[in-house]
């Protein structure tokens, strides 16, 4: 199965890359790729998957609510078990000189296949600052203190003809089929 996700800085229709999460079966990684452009330069952001989906044109990041947790645990790295990160939980991206990331990550935590775990039509989200992975104080385990959502993008599947499914659409077919059945009822 395959997703791609546009991220766009938060509120704006501006994009900062389109990333691609691809998984071959059950038992693989997902693997994420793509290159994030316009992040502060030579740093790291923390980098997850947010519960709720974004929508609209200039997604508002904060909508995203937290982390995708489906198992109510602690926050932590991207190396962590299964029961001691959130599932949405992917470490930190870092910039170069010019403010680029080319992203390629495997992570066997986030799914397609395994529904609990799925992270199609969630958020995934780039912050301001480092992920200190829940070894921090305050809300470190939490969060991971990484600051503000600078971008996010709504995970989208794509059907294996490359077209993406918009959920859009098919709320707004579901909404007529509801209005055709009431009307006929
Ligand atoms: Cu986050
Ligand atoms: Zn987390």
């Amino acid at each position: 199965m395959q997703a791609t996700a546009n991220l766009q800085l938060h509120t704006t229709t501006t994009s900062i890359g389109t990333l691609t999460f691809f998984q071959q079966d059950a038992n693989s990684p997902v693997h994420i790729t793509g290159t994030l452009r316009s992040l502060n330069i030579s740093a790291n952001h923390g980098f997850h998957v947010h519960v709720y989906g974004v929508s609209g044109s200039s997604p508002n990041c904060t909508a995203a609510g937290g982390h995708f947790n489906p198992y109510n645990t602690v926050h932590g790295p991207r190396s962590a078990t299964i029961m001691q990160r959130h599932v949405g939980d992917l470490g930190n991206i870092t910039t170069d000189a010019n403010g680029t990331v080319t992203i390629n990550i495997q992570d066997s935590i986030i799914q397609f296949y395994n529904a609990t775990q799925s992270i199609a039509n969630r958020t995934i989200v780039v912050h301001r600052m480092y992920d200190d992975g829940g070894m921090g104080t305050g809300d470190s385990n939490l969060t991971g203190n990484a600051g503000e959502r600078v971008a996010c993008g709504n995970i989208i599947m794509m059907i294996s003809d490359g077209i993406n499914i918009k959920p859009i659409k098919s709320n707004l077919v579901l909404t007529m089929m509801l209005i055709i059945m009431i009307f006929f009822h």
